[in-house]
């Protein structure tokens, strides 16, 4: 299966605007425990670099865009997320980085767990370890 698992989600606009509905276990593929998002982040910043250990996690650009790069520790690809209807899933184990952020980009996540700290792998070598036990 590809390590990009991308969900896309139906605009349910009409002649008013735009309006997508997320919801736990239908597009979503798990109850949606927390929702977080990312704004304001500055020029040539990127963001990420870690792995979580159980945590899954849906992330689409509700404005703007970034890239994406997901790597299950054989694999690595990358998406741009760079539409309101374009959401991509990021299973446990996979390390995520974030990059070239527009200005204008709200990045939304959806995520299966309450924040842990513990969760995350924030090593690389450590994650290519965990993940290739
Ligand atoms: C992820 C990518 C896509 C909290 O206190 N609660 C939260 O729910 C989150 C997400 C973060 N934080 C704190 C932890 C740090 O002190 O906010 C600070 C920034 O978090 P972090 O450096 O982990 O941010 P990113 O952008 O590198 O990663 C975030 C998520 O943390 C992460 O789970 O998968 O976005």
């Amino acid at each position: 299966m590809s390590l990009i698992k991308l969900i896309n989600l139906p605009s349910l606009g009409d002649e008013r605007g735009a309006l997508v509905a997320l919801e736990g276990n239908k597009l979503v593929p798990f109850d949606i425990k927390r929702v977080y998002y990312i704004f304001g982040t500055e020029k040539g910043v990127s963001r990420g670099f870690h792995a979580h250990k159980q945590l899954k996690q849906v992330a689409v650009c509700i404005t703007g865009k970034c890239r994406m790069t997901l790597d299950n520790g054989t694999e690595k690809a990358e998406v741009w997320l760079d539409s309101a209807t374009k959401a991509v899933l990021i299973e446990d184990m996979v390390w995520h980085e974030m990059h070239d952020f527009s200005d204008d980009c709200v990045l939304l996540v959806l995520a299966s767990e309450l924040y842990d700290e513990a969760d995350y792998i924030r090593h690389y070598q450590e994650f290519i370890v965990q993940a290739n036990k």
